[in-house]
Parts: C-alpha cells; structure tokens; sequence
C-alpha cells in the first residue's frame, strides 16, 4: 500500500484536548508531505495555506499547538545595538513582549514592527507570547542579549605545534574528578582520542588556540561522555557528564591571537567520542584545524 501513516501514543495523554495539541497542526503538515507534489513543496506556500486552516480549526474549537513569535537569539553581540523583529505564521495573531524579565500577557506592549534594543549598559532578556484572534495563547519564547567584551590576547615568548596532553587511566563521572599525576603526558598534534585505549580514563588538552581574528567564536564539543572546554579560564562549552555523543555550545569573544585553551574529557564505558568544532566571524563551523592549536 502506498501511502503515509503517523501515530500518537497517548498513554500518557489524558484528555482529548491533549490529543489534540499533539496532532494539530503537525497532522496538516504530513498531510502537505502526502499529498503535495515534490515540486509544489515550499515552506511559504504551505505557510500561507496553513492560516486558512488555522481559521478552520479555530472554527471547530480544536486545541491545537500556537507557535511562540520566531525571531528572538540567545547570545553575545559586538555592537551596542540590536533589532528585534518578530514574526508568526498567523494572519490576525498578535505579538506581546516584554524587555524587564517579566512574563509577557495581552497586558504587555504589543509588538508592531522591528524596534531597537541598547545593551550597551547591561544584559537584557525579551520575551514574547502570540494570542491568537480567538484567545489562545502560545508557549512564552525568551531571548538573551549581551555586548560581548573581546577577551585580549596572549603573547607567548615560544610556541609549538599541538596541544599538551595528559591521559588518566581512572574511572570518572565527571571531568571535576580528574586530577593529580597523570598516567602519561604527550603532545597531540589535534583533540584526537588515543587508539587501543581501555574504557574508564580521563584526558585533558592544554595549550593555546590561535583565532584568526577579532569576533565571537561559538566552540562545540560533540563528546561521549563528558567534555568540559575553556578559554581563557572561562567555561565556554559544557558538555559534562555519563552520556552517549552529544553536541553542546557555547561562545566567547576574542581578540585575534593566542587564547589559553584547556579542554577536559572522561570516558566511562561503552561507546567514546570527542571532537571540537568551532565558527567565528567569517568562518562556517568546521572541525579546529591542527595549525591553531600551539602548546
Ligand atoms: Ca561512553
């Protein structure tokens, strides 16, 4: 049989009204993915279709899911401004935030058009709701914004190629755990794990990462288990913990040139995994090349 079928469990679901908010509107997406020629596929075509169904189902009161406003960012800036611009895939929606911390409701300003936020005094938080025409409201979406300081860079008298690094033939649970005298110490030349290694040992890579030029850089540890990364003594990534692979983020502003770079990893058992990746002022995130790291 040709065709498409989606399923819910709902074991745990407890009302019809649930059920509900769990199918619509993802119900009319498969049915776009079904019955939708290839070519004929687009996102804003089936967005301008989906506000007729929304009317429809608001017609036949169905308890379906409100997108929360797209458009808000977590994170660091340079610049002492930012636009926000908010937007929802309703015809008749309303958009309300707040820039205090609080949570916004229909009694927060409305949001019209794109507007200015200054940070260049301190940390501000937006969040916004959508309501729709017949009352509904959405989940509350948050973003953070921050004016970045670039951290300055270091000058080292000598530098050489790879990264210190210490290898730990104990069982942990977290890189906290791993301390005192090492089993081995070596230079790689990369954060790479070492071959023919047994399960439970711990590593740490130390040395300097060299960064192109001035600009926020976002780092990525994919790690399995735990991997904590610093620069400049600052945790920038933390991705601690017993776990299978998993990717975690974080950024960090940076003067071009030498930057301390301490990353900690463990691995307890099963599978293991670590690899660093980052992305900076024009440059697509991508594995940290060998040349940058110097010890
Ligand atoms: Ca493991």
């Amino acid at each position: 049989m040709l065709g498409a079928q989606a399923n819910v469990w709902t074991e745990y679901m407890k009302t019809s009204d649930h059920v509900e908010y769990m199918v619509f509107p993802r119900m009319l997406a498969l049915s776009e993915t079904v019955w939708t020629k290839p070519e004929n596929k687009n996102w804003e075509r089936f967005q301008k279709k989906l506000k007729y169904q929304y009317k429809l189902l608001d017609s036949k009161n169905i308890n379906y899911h409100v997108a929360a406003p797209a458009g808000l960012k977590q994170g660091l800036t340079l610049s002492e401004e930012i636009e926000i611009e908010l937007s929802v895939p309703y015809s008749d929606a309303k958009i309300f935030y707040t820039t205090d911390g609080s949570e916004p409701s229909e009694n927060s300003i409305e949001y019209t058009a794109p507007f200015i936020l200054n940070i260049a005094e301190k940390e501000l938080q937006v969040k916004a709701v959508t309501v729709t025409s017949t009352g509904k409201s959405s989940p509350i979406v948050q973003g953070v914004y921050k004016k970045a300081e670039l951290v300055e860079s270091l000058n080292p008298l000598k530098v050489n190629n790879g990264l210190q690094t210490m290898l730990y033939a104990r069982n942990y649970s977290s890189v906290n755990q791993i301390e005192g005298i090492a089993s081995s110490t070596f230079v790689s030349d990369n954060v790479v794990l070492p071959t023919n290694q047994p399960d439970q040992f711990g590593l740490v890579f130390q040395g300097l990462i060299n960064v192109p030029t001035d600009g926020i850089y976002i780092f990525y540890t994919t790690s399995d288990d735990g991997s904590v990364l610093n620069i400049d003594g600052e945790k920038v990534v933390d991705n601690d913990g017993l776990h299978g692979a998993q990717e975690r983020m974080g950024e960090i502003a940076l003067r071009a040139g030498y930057h301390n770079f301490l990353l900690k990893y463990f691995e307890a058992g099963g599978g293991e995994t670590l690899s660093v990746a980052f992305q900076g002022p024009d440059i697509e995130k991508q594995a940290i090349p060998a040349n940058m790291f110097k010890h």
